[in-house]
């Protein structure tokens, strides 16, 4: 096992790591930036290292100093939580290069999952079903034109190199697929700077299905059942649960079994999450994450597992868990972001006057808020993950609403408000969402303030 694991990253997740280190008898080594002296993190940890001012490019992207910080302080693997760098191909290769181990997937893993057309292509030779599409990237629009008219309109432009919603333009009609697709390009282009475009089947009214999976250097896959992740706002996760309301334990299997075959087919190690769109009792491969990611609590509250540690153990070659690894009851998460919905989400960084955090049964708070903290304004706005968990889904309701009540945020401008509105909606009350359901949900109450 690791002996020192420095933690490329800042706010409730680098926490979450230095957590999960302590427990397992771990030494940790915090970084930040100038912006970022009186973090959580950085008491936390065993020791701490400035890597440099506050934008993120100069901080927590700077690869030479993060790796040498590592280097003095001696720590023998990095983990870099979630964002920044956990899906940098070169970044893993530079780890490996210098013989601190990555606590991720290999440089040739997030290469091959990073590039979507490519995961594609992967997980159909693997017997993933994949959505209806171009046969990888399209080299001329003709040739998205012939993908798009063989397969039917609406259809989906997708970069290559993008994920989370970048570069994706819906073409409803074959008229306007020549001016979308050299929207799409140009956006890729600048974003990723990666043009390269594929195109998909569009999908309606989908489900964001996700399958938390680990690999272990044995071979052995393990997963960890769904989480549902409809409710999104411009490609950003809101409220995640599991396990889903709508999927049934027929399709969870199938779920299951097309995520252990995709990981198999890339002798993945590790933490990853297998991306699903579903649309009634079909399935198709959106993408895979290479990471541990925001929402893997709601799974590590339903199956009793730490996911972290279970990350690291992987990464240090160990065996996987033995053991019955079954879920029991239901778990929510709500993201509390420094935003304000009322004014379109605008991010609201400054101090925190006031802050009480719920407790209680069947509530949990990773945080690395406190009262007095001044949230910078470089970094994601996210504040808090408030998960409640009971014997079933509506328990977890009626726990989150009485600890959004009881959650006490001054100064700043939060999502608590919304999601107090939001756990009182009766179609999400009723499991009754889709990936369009928040959007039109805020369209529809435009008029009234939260
Ligand atoms: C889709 C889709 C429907 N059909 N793909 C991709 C990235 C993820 N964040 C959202 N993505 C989607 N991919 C196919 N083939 C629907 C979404 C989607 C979406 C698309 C456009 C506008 C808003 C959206 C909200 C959620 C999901």
């Amino acid at each position: 096992m690791f002996g020192k694991v420095l933690v490329a990253n800042r706010g409730e997740i680098a926490l979450r790591v230095i957590r999960a280190c302590r427990e397992m008898g771990i030494e940790t080594v915090a970084v930040f930036s100038q912006a970022d002296a009186d973090s959580l993190h950085v008491r936390f940890a065993d020791e701490a290292v400035c890597i440099g001012p506050p934008l993120s490019k100069e901080s927590y992207l700077n690869i030479p100093r993060l790796i040498g910080a590592a280097e003095v302080t001696g720590a023998d693997a990095i983990h870099p939580g979630y964002g920044f760098l956990a899906e940098n191909a070169q970044f893993a290769e530079i780890c490996e290069d210098s013989e601190i181990t990555f606590i991720g997937a290999t440089a040739e893993t997030i290469s091959k999952m990073g590039n979507k057309a490519l995961a594609r292509q992967t997980m159909t030779a693997a017997g993933v079903p994949i959505i209806h599409g171009s046969d990888g990237v399209l080299d001329t629009e003709r040739e998205a034109l012939d993908f798009a008219n063989k397969i039917g309109f609406p259809v989906i432009l997708k970069a290559s190199s993008g994920g989370g919603g970048k570069g994706m333009r819906i073409v409803r009609t074959p008229d306007e697929l020549s001016r979308l697709f050299a929207m799409a390009k140009v956006e890729a282009e600048t974003a990723f700077g990666d043009g390269d475009l594929y195109l998909e089947r569009f999908l309606e009214q989908p489900r964001h299905i996700e399958v938390q999976i680990m690999g272990y250097a044995d071979g052995t896959v393990l997963t960890f059942g769904e989480r549902d992740c409809s409710i999104q706002r411009r490609h950003q996760k809101l409220i995640e649960e599991s396990p889903s309301p709508i999927i049934k334990p027929e399709l969870r299997n199938k779920l299951s079994e097309a995520a252990i075959l995709g990981a198999k087919a890339v002798n993945y190690i590790g933490a990853g999450t297998f991306e699903f769109l579903v649309e009634g009792d079909e399935f198709f491969f959106m993408e895979m994450n290479t990471r541990i990611q925001v929402e893997h609590t709601v799974s590590e509250q339903v199956f009793r597992i730490d996911l972290l540690v279970e990350q690291i153990r992987a990464a240090a070659g160990e065996k996987p868990i033995d053991g019955e690894i079954r879920s029991e009851g239901h778990a929510i998460e709500c993201r509390i972001n420094a935003e304000n919905p009322n004014k379109g989400f605008i991010p609201s960084p400054g101090q925190i006057t006031a802050f009480h955090v719920p407790g209680g049964m069947g509530i949990r708070v990773d945080t690395h808020a406190y009262a007095g903290y001044h949230i910078p304004p470089f970094y994601d706005s996210m504040i808090a993950k408030l998960i409640a968990f009971g014997n079933n889904r509506q328990q977890a309701i009626s726990r989150m609403l009485r600890a959004l009540s009881e959650f006490t945020i001054e100064g700043v401008e939060t999502t608590i408000p919304l999601h107090q509105r939001l756990f009182v909606d009766n179609n999400i009350v009723a499991g009754k969402y889709d990936t369009n359901y928040l959007e039109q949900f805020l369209a529809e109450n435009s008029g009234q303030t939260l």
